[in-house]
């Protein structure tokens, strides 16, 4: 951590100010600890997630591409009013899988739209991109590396397309409650009457069904929930014991929360070099990482009408398991 000061390296004091560190310097100190999720993706865990959605026991993803795939007509006849284009804005998009049952049959049915992912992984976004390019040449591209509410407020200053804000995967299920009522007023803030919102919600269903999504045979979940203290080891110059640390989930039916935690397995002392911090654990200690909360339809219901947007359709998988919702500014 030197930095150059007219030709004299100066050794600044621990002070690294990164996300990741901020986020470790207080949710360490923390009792109960806790760290977030969204540091669950660099490379690696962008990776192990995408095979946790291959795992037989995260329904998830198959079950929102079902529903995409049934109801992709349904879905081109609610985006499409009159002569009127629209503009496909999706809020972390990642690699874009399921979005690609969407931009394939859109495409074939000549839509008039445009397709704005956004993420705020440079790499994922020009991959999906050259994937893009291939696939459909004459698909309109609009890519942002951004923040969501950034992009969206540029978005909205360059064309009079209808907006169709997709945000699938059950991401929603990360927020707190009230951040995910906050997250719709602001998009409400942002688009204009006649725009749409499509969420992708994992529901409540039998407890057993969702505890098993987070805690696969495999352990490419544990893996996931562990990656995080590996990450910190590499970024931070920590010396977190991967073996001394548990994968533990518990579902509780009554809150419909899925929570994640790390657990210390022993009484131990854990060193956060860049940080100049010693983090002690006792045994049985944990370190929670996330929430990946499940809905109701009245949870949904109430969620539009308290950030004033009308719900206009919902879909579902056979099973009942999944729901893609639209709401309609
Ligand atoms: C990407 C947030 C939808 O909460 O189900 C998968 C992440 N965590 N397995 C989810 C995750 C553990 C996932 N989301």
């Amino acid at each position: 951590h030197g930095n150059t000061l007219s030709g004299i390296s100066v050794e600044l004091p621990a002070s690294d100010t990164s996300p990741l560190a901020d986020e470790v310097r207080t949710g360490l100190q923390r009792t109960p600890k806790r760290l977030s999720s969204r540091f669950f993706y660099d490379a690696e865990g962008s990776r192990l997630f995408q095979e946790i959605m291959h795992a037989p026991e995260y329904y998830l993803t198959r079950s929102e591409y079902e529903i995409l795939d049934t109801y992709k007509a349904n879905l081109l006849a609610q985006f499409t009013t009159g002569e009127r284009a629209f503009e496909l804005v999706e809020l972390g998009a990642g690699d874009g899988l399921k979005t690609k049952i969407l931009l394939g049959f859109f495409a074939d049915k000549n839509a008039d739209f445009t397709y704005a992912p956004v993420d705020i992984s440079v790499d994922a976004l020009d991959e999906l991109v050259i994937d893009l390019r291939q696939k459909w040449p004459d698909l309109r591209l609009n890519p942002r590396h951004d923040d969501y509410f950034n992009a969206l407020e540029q978005l909205s200053e360059e064309s009079n397309a209808r907006r169709v804000v997709l945000f699938l995967g059950s991401n929603i299920g990360n927020f707190t409650p009230e951040d995910a009522l906050d997250f719709y007023r602001q998009l409400h803030d942002r688009l204009q009457p006649g725009d749409l919102v499509l969420t992708g919600f994992d529901l409540q269903k039998h407890p057993a069904v969702i505890h098993a999504a987070y805690n696969d045979r495999q352990g490419l979940t544990r893996a996931f929930n562990l990656n995080l203290l590996h990450r910190i080891n590499r970024e931070l110059d920590a010396n977190f014991d991967l073996a001394a640390f548990d994968h533990y989930e518990v579902y509780n039916p009554e809150t419909g929360e899925a929570r994640s935690y790390l657990v210390s397995q022993k009484a131990q002392l854990v060193q956060i070099g860049a940080l100049a911090m010693t983090v002690p654990f006792q045994y049985g200690e944990i370190i929670h990482t996330e929430i990946s909360r499940k809905f109701t339809r009245t949870q949904i219901e109430q969620l539009a009408e308290q950030s004033g947007f009308s719900l206009t359709g919902w879909f579902t998988d056979c099973k009942g398991y999944f729901a893609d919702v639209v709401f309609e500014r």
